[in-house]
């Protein structure tokens, strides 16, 4: 029992309370104690919360106390691994606890609290369900193959092969989320791109809010490539500068432009700058080229100095593109790019399904193959007990992937990585 005069343990209730040092008698703090009596608690255990005022002096000394009065610390993680213990939290759930509180921007706090809210964990329970009314047909059409005849009829191997593709669709828009998830938390990567001096660092600085690429009237200033996180309506940019493209490349631009290419693999979006003082843009051609197949926004800069007509092929890609002028230098024109950044990044957020834990893209990716291969021996109408086998394999991965079973070593991944007292 802890020293903690005139508490007298009702349930639920805050109570006011003095903290007394049991070994000397001294007043320590006048605090809030709340008992939860087990099952009625966080954790599923009996628990006492203890209030005290803030101010690190006081909760350790506090804390002191309650070390020894008998208490000792939690392990990270140890309370939401005792909640999920007792069937207060999901597996998944906990995790999007850990999520949450690792959460760097709002919209990754929002996904976390999405999936803490049980969305995902509902979605992994109907597939599982309707994996398993699958499974535990073609098994009775295999047990009882005299009284399923008919259950091995074309008609009924069509059901099986309808609702297999629809999970398949299923784990696809989960897979989808996965990549979603990563550059919720890794950042959108952006990649600015266009002939050498056309204002790519200038517009860099300006999107960044600070001077962290050289700005410079000499072309091929920028061979480096430079990367910024930045927070562009509530999500996570990686806005990437790198060299221009000029008609004589120096060896060193050269290299820093071999850099840039092996970065568009990777990017989501393109922003190409052209000067729109300039009627002629060197090497658009080629870079067109090279970012075929990724999103792009065009920019025209340098607007304060007047715009000029642009020739081929840079009057096509203005018509056909919604380009956005800009003054780089004045700052006119980037909230507009800005909401084209926002406007691409929306453009693919899965909006009416539960986005997947990214630990759970390789098994989601795996629960696809099976699912795969046994549409496959449907379709070919070979044996229907390898099907069966492959959807059993399935269902294998969804009692992982809703918690229903688990390794110790799994838990102390997910565990391990909260913070003391979660
Ligand atoms: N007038 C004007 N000049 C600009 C603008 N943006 C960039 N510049 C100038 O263009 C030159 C090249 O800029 P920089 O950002 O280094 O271009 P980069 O080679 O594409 O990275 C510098 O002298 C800049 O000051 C703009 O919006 N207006
Ligand atoms: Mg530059």
């Amino acid at each position: 029992m802890l020293p903690l005069k005139g508490f007298s343990w009702p349930d639920r209730k805050a109570v006011l309370a003095d903290l007394i040092d049991p070994e000397s008698g001294e007043f320590i703090d006048r605090v809030i104690g709340i008992n939860f009596k087990a099952p009625g608690s966080y954790t599923g255990q009996d628990m006492l919360e203890i209030h005290g005022h803030g101010g690190e002096k006081n909760i350790l000394r506090i804390l002191d106390i309650v070390l020894s009065s008998g208490a000792r610390l939690a392990e990270p993680g140890e309370f939401s691994l005792r909640a999920f213990l007792n069937n207060k939290l999901s597996l998944n759930e906990a995790e999007a606890v850990g999520d949450l509180i690792d959460a760097e921007t709002e919209v990754a706090a929002n996904l976390a609290r999405r999936r803490l809210s049980g969305t995902m964990d509902r979605d992994y329970e109907k597939i599982r369900e309707k994996l398993i009314s699958i499974l535990m047909e073609v098994e009775a059409s295999l047990d009882f193959p005299q009284d399923m005849e008919e259950a091995i009829s074309p008609s009924y191997i069509d059901g099986w092969k309808k609702r297999t593709g629809d999970i398949i669709e299923r784990t696809n828009q989960l897979i989808e989320s996965c990549d979603w998830y990563e550059k919720i938390i890794n950042g959108f990567e952006v990649v600015l791109v266009g002939p050498a001096n056309t204002g790519k660092s200038t517009l860099f600085n300006k999107l960044v809010g600070e001077e962290r690429a050289l700005v410079h009237d000499e072309p091929g200033t920028t061979r480096d490539m430079i990367r910024e996180k930045l927070v562009v309506s509530g999500y996570p940019v990686l806005l990437v500068d790198g060299a221009g493209w000029n008609e004589a490349p120096t060896d060193l631009e050269e290299k820093g432009r071999s850099l840039l290419i092996r970065e568009f693999g990777k990017a989501f979006l393109a922003i190409i700058v052209i000067d729109g003082s300039n009627e002629r843009q060197q090497g658009l051609n080629e870079i067109l080229l090279n970012i075929k197949g990724l999103r792009k926004i065009v920019v025209v800069n340098k607007l304060d100095k007047g715009l000029v007509e642009q020739q081929e092929p840079a009057a096509t890609l203005c018509r056909e593109s919604n380009k956005i002028e800009i003054s780089a230098i004045e700052g006119k024109g980037i909230d507009e790019l800005k909401r084209a950044i926002v406007e691409a990044i929306k453009k693919i957020e899965p909006m009416n399904h539960a986005i997947a834990l990214l630990r759970h893209r390789g098994a989601l990716q795996e629960l696809k193959d099976f699912l795969n291969r046994a549409l496959m021996r449907f379709r070919y109408e070979e044996s229907t007990d390898m099907a069966a086998e492959d959807l059993r394999s399935g269902a294998k991965i969804m009692d992982e992937l809703t918690g229903r079973s688990y390794t110790e070593a799994m838990l102390e991944k997910i565990f391990s990585r909260f913070c003391i007292g979660k």
